[in-house]
């Protein structure tokens, strides 16, 4: 996960609700970024060029948004951390064409 000047890259991640989800941090930009997601009580400050590591376990699937503090606002510095059920989504469903049943009547 890179922290630049007001972007995260990338902006969209991926975790299991029981899994330990370890994310590097690294700020490659000029000014202080934080990697902050409020839910789980996650607030990572890094000066420039500083690199970290956060732990995120979430405890239940749905979506999280992460953000920085200082440019999560006006700056749209945020993304979002979508936590799944582990197994691939099933598509669901399968559609059973309706017999084209002709009608004919009549004797
Ligand atoms: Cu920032």
């Amino acid at each position: 996960m890179e922290l630049g000047d007001n972007y995260f890259d990338p902006t969209k991640l991926k975790a299991a609700p029981s899994e330990t989800l370890t994310l590097k941090l690294e700020n490659g930009g000029k000014a202080t970024h934080t990697f902050t997601i409020d839910s789980l009580s996650i607030d990572k400050t890094l000066q420039p060029g500083e690199e970290a590591a956060v732990d995120i376990s979430p405890s239940q699937a749905g979506a999280l948004t992460y953000r920085c503090r200082f440019h999560g606002g006006s700056s749209n510095m945020k993304g979002t951390l979508t936590v799944g059920q582990g197994g691939p989504a099933g598509a669901g469903g399968s559609s059973t064409p309706k017999p084209a049943g002709g009608y004919s009547g009549g004797y």
